[in-house]
């Protein structure tokens, strides 16, 4: 086990206090503390909004692109040098709206990243306005007489999607989620874990109460390669929310399976000069 503060960067955060992104950023330490994952062996892949900040925070490698283009640049990373462990991070609006499209061929894919999705219910960079997980009615500025979409099930999506690790997370329990993090970072292939992450700006009816009264543990005995079952626990919102590893299937991941890569990450191979040669010819 590494020492977490070793991951500690010096950058000032930009989080409203209060803000359980704080718990996710300690529940991310712990996880690759536990793991002793060395800051150096790490990449993070982030896009726009207040999830997306928290490699700031961290000591680590990171790329910040583009909202919504998390998942893209985090599987070229993977695939120009699978040795590193690729961490993808962002929110609701980042990764189910805007990177919606990604997020589907990511998990089809199957690269092993690890995707951290902070799942607020709502797009807090930009003041609240309604996201694909956002509740039926929620009013916000841009939805004064309630939002009239349907809310999507993440995880619903990623079973269908033949994602190979789906998992949710509660961020008001940081200990559980750093235990989920570490599986999901030690799973080979694609491993979304969905946070549930109350907003205390933005979000007035999904509030650390409005979870806590909600969720649960699945029980020791659910089997999680059981894909109708998952489904319906996938679908399980409401009354109940479960927690845990709802969906898992074995599947190569996407490095493993390309053949130019067996001799190893690309960064390390050495085109040479012949080839480099022959290469440029077929432009002449
Ligand atoms: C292509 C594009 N569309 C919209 C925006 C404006 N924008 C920035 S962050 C954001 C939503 C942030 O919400 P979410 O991804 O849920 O992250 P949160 O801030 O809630 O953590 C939006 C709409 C943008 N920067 N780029
Ligand atoms: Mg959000």
């Amino acid at each position: 086990m590494l020492d977490v503060n070793i991951y500690k960067s010096e950058d000032q955060s930009a989080w409203c206090p209060g803000c359980y992104n704080f718990a996710i950023l300690k529940a991310v330490r712990q996880a690759l503390a536990s793991l002793d994952i060395a800051p150096h062996q790490v990449m993070f892949s982030s896009g726009i909004g207040q999830a997306p900040k928290l490699p700031h925070y961290l000591k680590c490698n990171l790329f910040n692109g583009l909202h919504g283009r998390t998942l893209p640049v985090a599987t070229g990373i993977k695939l120009a040098n699978h040795g590193l462990q690729v961490i993808a991070e962002g929110g609701d609006g980042d990764g189910y709206a805007e990177g919606g499209n990604h997020f589907v061929h990511a998990m089809r894919r199957n690269p092993g990243i690890t995707y951290l999705v902070h799942d607020n219910q709502i797009y807090g960079l930009t003041k609240g306005q309604t996201s694909p997980t956002s509740e039926k009615g929620l009013v916000t500025g841009t939805t004064p007489f309630g939002n009239y979409n349907a809310p999507e099930h993440p995880l619903a999506l990623a079973i269908a999607a033949e994602c190979s690790f789906a998992a949710r997370g509660f961020a008001g329990d940081s200990d559980h989620l750093a235990e989920l993090i570490a599986q999901a970072i030690k799973h080979p292939g694609f491993a979304l874990v969905d946070i549930l992450q109350p907003c205390v700006t933005f979000n007035k009816l999904n509030t650390f109460q409005w979870y806590k009264d909600r969720v649960y543990q699945l029980e020791p005995e659910y089997d999680p390669a059981d894909r109708q079952k998952a489904f319906a626990r996938a679908l399980e919102w409401g009354e109940r929310i479960p927690l845990g590893i709802i969906y898992k299937k074995d599947r190569l991941p996407l490095e493993n399976l390309l053949p130019q890569l067996k001799p190893g990450p690309l960064i390390k191979q050495s085109i040479g000069m012949e080839k480099r040669k022959e290469l440029a010819g077929q432009f002449r």
